[in-house]
């Protein structure tokens, strides 16, 4: 009976070993090759307090797989959250594309969708300042399409042979390595400088965008140009667009920086809980279709990725949507496991000569196998085509999980005469085909005139935001700008910044305690082009608390019916709502009944809500007086332009956290409905009072 004591008490069985109940043959523990395991508490030994012995393969299998749990991370985007769903299309684009995933009106297809940071290492927070991938594996009929894109329409570099300079440059610096998932540091900012075709995505960067409120409220953008192909072989250009239905929403860059510290797993953790709720994040799916002649016409280069292409002079056409409805079962096997790759395309869809756009077409089947560690990675089950069967005559290799049949694996042969199976033959018609663009030219090292103008668009997307992002944009280049040690590095970028907008450049500047350089010489003089308002995200937020969350701060002896009220006017629009309260357990309302509580004060602040309300009772509110945790919650909500509610005994805790009345502070003596319109939104008009902007 000794051994089950050390066990903590696990059953001892008939002949005094230790094991959990019998079980059933399907629910037995065995090993990797199937044996039977009697015991896996202990490891096998020369008596109780023996060495362990060397032919105990139990032990030695098990912490063997262990040493190697581990594979190489993503190079970049290593750090994200996926979830399944499906695609179906509202529209068919028949005339522009045979793809039947795109011509198939009704039809659902699987989707395995993973959202990610760029910079930061698979263990890093989720909430820096930051490019998010956005990433769709469409498992279709005629083979898996990937579009893998980011939530930002543009990218910092035209051609592919920078990537890895402009990665080296804002990932960790290499003598000391740090920072980790941030690009606020000297050698991005001192590459971003000298890569001035990098200017326009750093608006993008700079902007609210680049610090997403949940991977459910982000658009996404296939960047590059693709190609779309029709069964007459005519190719029109196409840029694909995802657009959520919560709207596009975003962080402050202060409250940003707290969630990293109260929930580095923000992300993940929102899109987990909201599907396993049942609240299913979903896209409207667009094109932008170009024929030669209208992008010829276009006063930059179609296949130029630091550009994009105005909605307003070329409209995005909804024809689909994409719902995710289903967790991963195991975060390895699929989020983990999951390889995109740009080149998994459908007949009907090509590429373009983006040389972006064509270095990627190399590296995604490639870094696979550092990462993956074989050339089978395509039968891994989450990369395995699903909606039709793949068949070659390639064979062997590390980790072969099929057992192919048959004698042939060569073709062209003829054992079908012998009446033996021949193996797959290609199909010149049903079969993808490229789109056939002519190409007689010189070999150059060089890049296109047409993609040299790099200030045009960052002004345009500058110039395009309401005053509100502006300053917003201009703060976060102070802040970034900050970090770097370099005077002759800030220098730089306020010289090209000049080019943009020359307020910009000003700002900053001053931001920064520096004199304005001169303006860089562009390699092409910057047009002013008609502001797109499509590029703004403030003053487009959804008329309804939708995917949001409230947070409501409750004490003992609290008002019961204020939350009841609060909860079911919130959650009526949509919103998820959790009570918040010194302690675990329960609150014991006035009256006596009790509440569930959802998370402690100290572990659960402001900052994870998009709103908070706070219903205490004068005991209680003079008990959180006295903590900072208590202050803090209803001050951070303050600051980041939330709406707060309040009953009456909450007021000497809102003086305490400096809070001034406003529309967003809300009493609810006024009943929940005066609280519904500031919570679905953030206080802009507060801004100014509670921060510095640049
Ligand atoms: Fe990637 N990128 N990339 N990228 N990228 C990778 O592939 C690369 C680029 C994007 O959730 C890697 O499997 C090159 C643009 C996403 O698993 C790697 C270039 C866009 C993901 C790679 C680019 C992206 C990756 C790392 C310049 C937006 C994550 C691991 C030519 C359209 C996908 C891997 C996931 C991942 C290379 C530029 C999006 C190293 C060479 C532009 C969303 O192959």
């Amino acid at each position: 009976m000794a051994n089950s004591q050390a066990n903590g008490g696990l059953k001892a069985g008939a002949g005094g070993e230790t094991h959990q109940t019998a079980s059933a043959p399907e629910a037995r523990l065995t090993t990797n090759h199937g044996a039977p395991i009697s015991d896996d508490q202990n490891s096998l030994k020369a008596g109780p307090r023996g060495p362990s012995l060397l032919e105990d393969f139990v032990l030695r299998e098990k912490i063997q797989h262990f040493d190697h749990e581990r594979i190489p991370e993503r190079i970049v985007h290593a750090r994200g959250s996926a979830a399944h769903g499906y695609f179906e299309l509202t529209k068919s684009l028949a005339q522009y594309t045979r793809a039947k995933v795109l011509t198939e009106v009704g039809k659902r297809t699987e989707v395995f969708t993973r959202f990610s940071t760029v910079a930061g290492g698979a263990g890093s927070v989720d909430t820096p300042r930051d490019v998010r991938g956005f990433a769709v594996k469409l498992y279709t009929v005629e083979g898996n399409w990937d579009l893998v894109g980011n939530n930002i329409p543009v990218f910092f570099i035209q051609d592919a042979i920078k990537f890895p300079d402009l990665i080296h440059a804002v990932k960790m610096e290499a003598d000391r390595g740090y920072p980790q998932a941030a690009s606020a540091h000297d050698t991005f900012w001192d590459f971003i400088g000298l890569m001035p075709e990098s200017t326009h995505m750093i608006m993008w960067a700079m902007s609210d965008r680049a610090i997403p409120r949940s991977f459910r409220m982000m658009e996404g953008f296939g960047v590059n140009t693709f190609r779309l192909l029709n069964d007459k072989d005519e190719a029109t250009f196409v840029k694909f667009h995802w657009r959520p239905a919560l709207g596009t929403q975003s962080t402050c860059w202060d409250e940003a920086v707290k969630i990293a510290g109260a929930d580095p797993d923000y992300h993940r953790r929102d899109l987990h809980e909201a599907i396993a709720s049942g609240a299913f994040p979903e896209w409207d799916f667009g094109v932008q279709l170009l024929s030669q002649a209208e992008a010829d016409a276009l006063p930059f280069d179609i296949l130029d990725a630091t550009k994009l292409i105005p909605e307003e002079l070329h409209p995005i056409q909804v024809i689909g949507r994409m719902v995710l409805d289903r967790n991963p079962d195991n975060f390895f096997a699929e989020t983990e496991q999951a390889a995109f790759l740009p080149t998994n395309v459908p007949p009907g869809i090509d590429f373009s000569e983006d040389p972006l756009l064509q270095g990627r077409l190399f590296s995604y089947q490639d870094t696979q196998l550092s990462r993956l560690g074989t050339v089978n990675f395509h039968q891994l089950p989450i990369n395995r085509a699903k909606g039709c069967p793949f068949q070659n005559l390639q064979r062997d290799g590390h980790m072969q999980m099929q057992v192919p049949k048959g004698r042939a694996n060569y073709e062209p042969n003829s054992l079908a005469e012998a009446g033996e199976a021949g193996g797959p033959r290609e199909d010149p018609k049903g079969g993808f085909r490229t789109a056939p663009a002519a190409t007689a030219a010189t070999k150059v090292r060089l890049r296109a005139e047409t993609f040299a103008d790099h200030y045009s668009q960052a002004r345009l997307f500058y110039r395009s935001q309401t005053a509100i992002e502006q300053a917003h944009l201009a703060s976060a280049l102070v802040f970034e700008l900050s970090k770097c040690s370099f005077e002759h590095v800030r220098t730089r970028i306020l010289a090209n910044l000049q080019n943009v907008d020359p307020d910009l450049a000003a700002r900053v500047a001053s931001g920064l305690n520096a004199t304005l350089p001169a303006a860089s010489e562009p390699a092409v003089k910057p047009m002013d082009m008609e502001p797109s308002p499509a590029l703004r995200i403030v003053g487009k937020y959804p008329e309804s608390l939708k995917g949001r969350s409230v947070g409501v701060l409750v004490t003992d002896g609290a008002d019961g019916s204020a939350v009841t009220a609060i909860r079911k006017a919130t959650e009526a629009e949509g919103a998820s709502v959790k009570i918040v309260a010194p302690k675990i357990g329960a609150v014991k309302l006035k009256g006596g009944s009790a509440l569930a509580v959802d998370g402690q004060l100290a572990g659960t602040p402001s900052v994870i809500f998009d709103a908070v309300a706070v219903v205490v009772s004068e005991e209680g509110c003079a008990q959180l007086l006295a903590d900072s945790a208590a202050i803090d919650f209803v001050q951070n909500a303050y600051v980041h332009l939330k709406a707060i509610g309040f009953t009456a005994a909450a007021q000497p805790l809102l003086d305490k956290a400096n809070v001034v009345a406003d529309e967003g502070v809300v009493s609810l003596e006024r009943g929940p409905e005066a609280f519904l319109p500031p919570a679905r939104t953030r206080q802009w008009s507060r801004e100014p009072k509670v921060r510095t902007l640049a």
